[in-house]
Order: structure tokens, then C-alpha cells, then sequence
């Protein structure tokens, strides 16, 4: 399943690599992307995966991220 979010206080190469760390962090993703332009992210997940646990991680790394 994909799904995109946008991590508003991502702003450089630094921001980019934690928020990297938090979502290889998280058991059932398949894989993602990271845009830092746009400041998005795009992520192709397991099922099982709940949105809340993609955002708790980001969090937790620092990172303000949003479903959309
Ligand atoms: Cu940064």
C-alpha cells in the first residue's frame, strides 16, 4: 500500500538522513522516498503497518509528519 506524507520541518541533507533512519526503522516497508524540495515523503508499506506507527517514528527521530 502507498502512501505519501509531508514532514514540514524536514529542511537539509541532515533532516533527511533521520527521517531516513526512522522509516528503515519500522518493520513492513517496502520502500520510500524522501524529497526534500517538496518535503515529502512517499512510502510503500505492508498492510499491517497502521499510519500512526509511520508517524510515532518520525516523531520520535524529531519530525513533524503529516498523511495526506
Ligand atoms: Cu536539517
Amino acid at each position: 500500500m502507498k502512501q505519501e506524507f509531508i514532514v514540514s520541518n524536514m529542511a537539509c541533507e541532515g533532516c533527511k538522513k533521520k527521517v531516513s533512519e526512522a522509516i528503515e526503522g519500522i518493520q513492513g516497508i517496502q520502500k520510500y522516498h524522501i524529497d526534500l524540495n517538496e518535503k515529502k515523503v512517499w512510502i510503500d508499506k505492508d498492510d499491517s503497518v497502521q499510519t500512526n506507527a509511520i508517524i510515532q517514528a518520525i516523531d520520535d527521530a524529531g519530525y513533524q509528519a503529516k498523511a495526506i
